[in-house]
């Protein structure tokens, strides 16, 4: 069965934009409530070792600095299919592909700068919030 948590961070081109409100906004509406949540600003090291799984990937560089540029917000949220959901509610990686409505198609400047990020598995939205939030936090 599905479990009911996923994780998410409004990237540094959505909060330099201006576009925080709107899309905590548009997760809301869509039916998540939000269980943790933290505006912060990752450094090289912790960026790095959020996306180790892309290590190997051409964009791993630029991904790492793109996402120390600027704050973001990390939160916790909670939803019945919680990580399809969010998938469906973010949209394709790539924004030009991403559905009309969807919050990438909405706020992504590029594939690079794609607004939000959403775990893509029950297991990865655990390790997701781990690595932001205490226990305490996640599992409220
Ligand atoms: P998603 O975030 O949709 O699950 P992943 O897991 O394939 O996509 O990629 C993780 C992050 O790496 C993306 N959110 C995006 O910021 C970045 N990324 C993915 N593909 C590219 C690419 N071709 N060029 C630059 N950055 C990319």
């Amino acid at each position: 069965m599905a479990g009911n948590v996923t994780f998410t961070m409004i990237k540094p081109d959505a909060t330099a934009a201006g576009n925080t409100g709107k899309i905590l906004d548009k997760i809301i509406e869509a039916g998540f409530s939000i269980r943790a949540m933290k505006w912060t600003r990752l450094s090289k090291e912790e960026a790095g070792a959020f996306y180790a799984v892309h290590k190997e990937r051409p964009f791993f560089g630029e991904l790492v600095d793109y996402m120390t540029s600027g704050p973001i917000v990390a939160a916790i949220l909670v939803k019945d299919n919680a990580v399809e959901d969010f998938r469906k509610l973010i949209g394709a990686t790539d924004p030009t592909k991403a559905e009309e409505g969807t919050i990438r198609r909405m706020f992504a400047k590029s594939i690079a700068a794609n607004a939000v990020h959403g775990s893509d598995s029950d297991e990865n939205a655990l390790i997701e919030g781990a690595f932001y939030f205490t226990t305490r936090e996640h599992a409220q």
